[in-house]
């Protein structure tokens, strides 16, 4: 007792009782690596302030793969003070060239580690390698597209009269408080970060608790690429604190978010009362609509890509598929066999299209949507069960014949189960995919150009698919309509939302 209550030794005690700040990791694939398990603040990995800490679950075999540092409040201020100081003194005073030279750096580097980089992914969020892949492909493309987009921040001359000169040029807004859920861990670190470092930015990133290995590992290569100190922050630690934190801190002066409609719309509440620029990519029940005149082969493939691509926790998925009366039944049937030939298991077996749900969390909410839909009277057509009793197995699952007014057609479910239902004339299928609340994507499979570009009209989504589905490209803007969000991520409409407008009016 005598000796605890010298703050000496209490600190010393401290010292030793910490857990490690970088600790080698196998991954299932028998390749060992370096993971850094600390907060990454002004450069360097530490312990958080409190010394509090968290498990990292590998959804696949429910078993623990590290433990690592949690975020509190207090570490918010000091992430944010770094970032603010990297703001003013190093990242928004650069020539835009140095900016473009980082990320492109930062590219190759996610290249080099890309084999590494999408083992981390899989071990963590449970996604098969095949996804994971291509999900780290994306990252390095668009983080170079980012580069690029660097040193093109352009603004304007503006003709007001022979006795003035004016101009307007595009700032940065400062520190950008960052939170990005667990279904695309890294992608969704390259979304956020690549905009805002190429405006001039820094940023203070929360992952998901669920899912924080491959921002830390990857927050690393932002220093090999030669982005400063303090330039680019990752706080692995609860929304409650960290996201809220972020979200209401004075200095933090923008917040993009990515994940549930329930928190954006919170997000947005706390962020308002400091009147912070918010973005928000948000849920979605996207329509996926199959016409007659489709190659039915075809669409079958791109509407179960739609639905069980990442295990289906995409916030654009085809959740609804719509198929046209006359051929209902054997694209029904065409869908059956299909979705039964989808493997799924061990993500680091080559072999499986489908890996696990992130979270327990994420298991039961879906098994819980199961039982909705067949008390709800929807027809079960393959699926609805678990997968093994190991690990966050869920069987791909198509539930046919449900009515517009179902919790299973209107919800988000964020997992791998899909409704169909039968729909006769275009004008009816576009009454039924626009009856939602979301916004963000839609898919029209038809051979028919006029029936395409007609219905890609009417169609109240962000992005529209004809003839593919969960097709990005890194030049492509994405984000949704009504309640999927504001903003846009990627190709160039991403950069307005890091940037702010200054007029300069100069009398003659
Ligand atoms: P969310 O609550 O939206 O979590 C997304 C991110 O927001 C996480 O980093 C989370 O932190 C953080 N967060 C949570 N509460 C916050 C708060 N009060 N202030 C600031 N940040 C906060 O999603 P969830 O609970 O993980 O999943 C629930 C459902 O949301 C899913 O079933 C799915 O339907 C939907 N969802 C949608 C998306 C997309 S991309 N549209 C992504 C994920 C989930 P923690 O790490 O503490 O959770």
């Amino acid at each position: 007792v005598a000796l605890n209550s010298n703050s000496f030794t209490r600190n010393l005690l401290r010292l030793y009782s910490q857990a490690p700040l970088r600790v080698p990791i196998t991954l299932p694939n028998g390749f060992t690596y370096e993971q850094p398990t600390g907060l990454f603040i002004n450069g360097e990995f530490v312990a958080s302030k409190q010394q509090k800490t968290f498990d990292v679950i590998n959804p696949s075999t429910e078993e623990k793969i590290t433990t690592v540092y949690k975020a509190m409040e207090d570490d918010v201020d000091v992430a944010v003070a770094a970032a603010k100081k990297a703001f003013e003194t190093k990242w928004s005073i650069v020539e835009p060239e140095v900016r473009a030279k980082a990320l492109f750096n930062l590219a190759d580097l996610v290249e080099k580690n890309q084999e590494t980089l999408a083992a981390i992914e899989s071990m963590d969020n449970g996604k098969s390698l095949f996804c994971a892949r291509g999900d780290v492909a994306l990252v390095s493309k668009y983080l170079r597209s980012c580069g690029g987009w660097a040193d093109k921040i352009y603004g304007n001359v503006i003709d007001t009269g022979k006795d003035h000169f004016t101009y307007s040029v595009k700032e940065p807004l400062g520190v950008c408080g960052q939170i990005i859920p667990w279904n695309f861990p890294l992608l969704m670190w390259s979304w956020k970060i690549g905009p805002a470092l190429a405006t001039g930015n820094t940023v203070v990133l929360k992952p998901a608790e669920t899912t924080p290995l491959s921002a830390l590992f990857a927050s690393q290569l932002c220093q090999e690429a030669g982005i400063p100190a303090g330039v680019v922050n990752i706080l692995p630690g609860s929304g409650r604190v960290v996201g809220e934190k972020l979200s209401a801190h004075p200095d933090v002066k923008k917040i993009a978010f990515t994940g549930s409609t329930a928190t954006g719309r919170h997000i947005m509440k706390v962020a308002a009362d400091t009147v912070k620029k918010v973005t928000l990519e948000l849920g979605g029940k996207s329509p996926n609509i199959v016409f007659a005149d489709a190659d039915l082969d075809k669409a079958v493939k791109n509407i179960a890509f739609g639905i069980f691509f990442n295990s289906g926790e995409v916030c654009c998925a085809g959740s609804r598929i719509y198929i046209q009366d006359t051929v209902y039944e054997d694209v029904l049937q065409k869908l059956k066999s299909y979705t039964e030939s989808l493997k799924v298991g061990d993500p680091f077996d080559e072999d499986n299209f489908q890996g696990a749900q992130t979270s327990d969390k994420q298991l039961h909410k879906i098994l819980d949507y199961v039982a909705v839909a067949k008390s709800e009277g929807a027809r079960l057509v393959t699926g609805g069960v678990r997968h093994g009793n190991k690990g966050y197995f869920v069987k791909p699952t198509v539930f046919a014949d449900v009515k517009e007014d179902m919790r299973i057609v209107k919800e988000e479910v964020f997992g791998p189960i899909v409704t169909v239902s039968k729909f006769s004339t275009v004008d009816e299928v576009i009454a039924m995919a626009n009856n939602s609340q979301y916004g963000l994507a839609a898919g029209i499979h038809t051979n028919d150009i006029n029936k395409a570009i007609d219905v890609s009209n009417r169609v109240k989504a962000g992005t529209v698919w004809v003839n593919t589905y969960n097709n990005f490209h890194q030049s492509v803007p994405f984000g949704g309509f009504g309640q999927s969000g504001i903003g846009r991520e990627m190709g160039e409409a991403a950069l307005s939302n890091y940037t702010q407008t200054k007029s300069v009016r100069i009398a003659i």
